[in-house]
């Protein structure tokens, strides 16, 4: 069984996205009997993670909800300079795909 250690950063990322949402690189991984070498990663967050932290819940829900509700700009989902439901469909999109 091999398994992917956490090396706690993205230090080996040779590359990100211009939103940050995607992260390519190489991490160090073990196999079952304790070799490691260089593996290739590609990392790409949901869009619906709207706070960032990694996980899709309920907190990324009611983030977005808030915004959406209030008409901030962290509602423009889409970012096509309009807050409306063309974002609430996208958001919904996103976050049932990740679930
Ligand atoms: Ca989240
Ligand atoms: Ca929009």
């Amino acid at each position: 069984m091999m398994e992917i250690r956490t090396v706690g950063s993205f230090a080996s990322a040779l590359a990100v996205s211009g939103d940050g949402r995607t992260v390519v690189g190489s991490d160090t991984v073990i196999d079952g009997n304790g070799n490691g070498y260089e593996q290739a990663f590609r990392w790409v967050s949901n869009l619906a993670d709207v706070n960032g932290d990694g996980f899709l819940n309920a907190d990324d829900f009611d983030q977005f909800a808030a915004a959406f509700e209030s008409g901030d700009p962290a509602g423009d989902f889409n970012h096509d300079s309009f807050v409306n439901g063309d974002d609430y469909d996208a958001f919904a999109e996103a976050f049932e795909a990740g679930c």
